[in-house]
Formats: C-alpha cells, sequence, structure tokens
C-alpha cells in the first residue's frame, strides 16, 4: 500500500467510495464524475502504478482484473448492449490517478473512439 496513492486509500476503506463489487484482490467503485449512465473504476487492491506495470509484475492480478470487469459489466446490465473498457495510460493517455484502473462505461450509445 501506497499510503500517498488515492486509490490505494480507497482500496484500504480510508475514503469513502461508492463499491459495486469486490473480491480478495479488487475493487469496484462508482466514478466520482461519471462521464455516462454507467461508468465504475475497477482497481487492483496492490498498487500497480498503470496496465503495463500489472501486466508485467503480476499476470494473475492482471487476470483477476480482467475478470472483476466482466463481473461488473454483468451486474451493471452493459452485456446486452455493450460498453466501453478504457484504461488511460501515462500522461499523454490523460492518466491522473497513477494506480492502474479500468473504466467501464456505458449505459447510452458512446459511438466510435475519439482521439
Ligand atoms: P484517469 O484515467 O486517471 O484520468 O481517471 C481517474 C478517474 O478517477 C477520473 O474519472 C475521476 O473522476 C476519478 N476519481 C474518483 O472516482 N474519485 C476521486 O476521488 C478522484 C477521482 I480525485
Amino acid at each position: 500500500m501506497d499510503n500517498d496513492c488515492l486509490f490505494c486509500r480507497i482500496a484500504a476503506g480510508e475514503i469513502p467510495a461508492a463499491v459495486v463489487h469486490e473480491t480478495d484482490t479488487t475493487l469496484a467503485f462508482r466514478d466520482i464524475d461519471p462521464k455516462a449512465p454507467v461508468h465504475v473504476l475497477v482497481i487492483p487492491k496492490a498498487h500497480h502504478p498503470d496496465v503495463a506495470a500489472i501486466a508485467t509484475a503480476d499476470p494473475k492480478a492482471a487476470a483477476d482484473l480482467l475478470a472483476a470487469v466482466a463481473a461488473v459489466a454483468e451486474a451493471e446490465g452493459l452485456l446486452a448492449d455493450g460498453y466501453r473498457l478504457i484504461f488511460n495510460s501515462g500522461v499523454n493517455g490523460g492518466q491522473e490517478v497513477f494506480h492502474v484502473h479500468a473504466h467501464v462505461v456505458g449505459g447510452k450509445p458512446l459511438g466510435p473512439m475519439v482521439a
């Protein structure tokens, strides 16, 4: 745990969040500034800065993260019509919180992805 990391502190229960799904290794909670009717962040409880870092350091944790994404998508009713999965990575990718997180975004037609 990194005490300076917001998402580590949410994972530890030190900062409240609207949790929608939890496993031994992952936590999912609603984004505080949703960009769509459904906007959930899925994080590993262990600190990894970005998606490349978790895939390299702990492939099982990366697989757990994707399994949690699937569970959230099903629980939020997104499987029939689809959703967007986003990992912002690094400064040019628009990443603001450097604890890897998957954005699960849906609940409306999102159209083609734009950079
Ligand atoms: P990004 O991929 O690092 O840019 O996304 C960070 C997200 O974290 C962003 O969508 C914020 O709205 C969200 N967030 C949050 O849910 N709770 C918080 O306390 C803070 C940011 I600060």
